[in-house]
């Protein structure tokens, strides 16, 4: 078993309750634990601007699946949520993004972790650092550090 963090962003059709559902889905996949999750933030589009807010948030699960498995058991969710892929940085009911995997750097055409841009992105390290401020980003730091050095404009966490 081995830890991993997914990051969760919808910004279509009541993103909250995709989000909300979409924990679900991902604590009910055969060899999936679901272990912590954090809040779900509300945040400005980064990319391409027009188009609604997202709500954000992180969780953390213990896997039997390989990172690549688990990544395409992810992308079956989002497909099942209905999501469809027109162009990059699109709006979205779901994007769901494998981040880490405890213990595994990998770089190839499906996968690589750490996620490359997830230190550079508040959207993502505001949430990680409340779930697991000690979660380390690679040799870049932790969770705390790295989001401590971000602009936290635009990303309010909800209730
Ligand atoms: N995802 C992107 C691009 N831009 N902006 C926010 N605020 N939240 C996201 O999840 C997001 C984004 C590509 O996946
Ligand atoms: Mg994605
Ligand atoms: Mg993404």
């Amino acid at each position: 078993m081995k830890r991993a963090v997914i990051a969760l962003g919808s910004n279509l059709d009541n993103p909250v309750a995709q989000v909300e559902a979409a924990l679900a889905a991902i604590a009910a996949l055969p060899g999936v634990r679901l272990t912590r999750r954090s809040s779900c933030y509300r945040t400005a589009p980064v990319g391409y601007a027009e188009q609604p807010d997202f709500i954000n948030a992180v969780c953390e699960v213990e896997s039997a699946l390989p990172p690549a498995e688990l990544l395409a058991a992810l992308l079956r969710v989002e497909q099942d949520f209905g999501r469809v892929r027109t162009f990059r940085n699109a709006p979205r009911v779901l994007d769901l993004d494998l981040l880490l995997v405890e213990g595994v750097s990998q770089q190839d055409d499906f996968l690589t972790l750490p996620h490359p841009r997830m230190h550079e992105r508040a959207f993502v390290m505001l949430p990680l650092a409340e779930m697991a401020p000690e979660w380390r980003i690679g040799t870049l730091g932790t969770a705390a550090e790295l989001a401590a050095n971000l602009d936290a404009g635009g990303v309010t966490r909800l209730a």
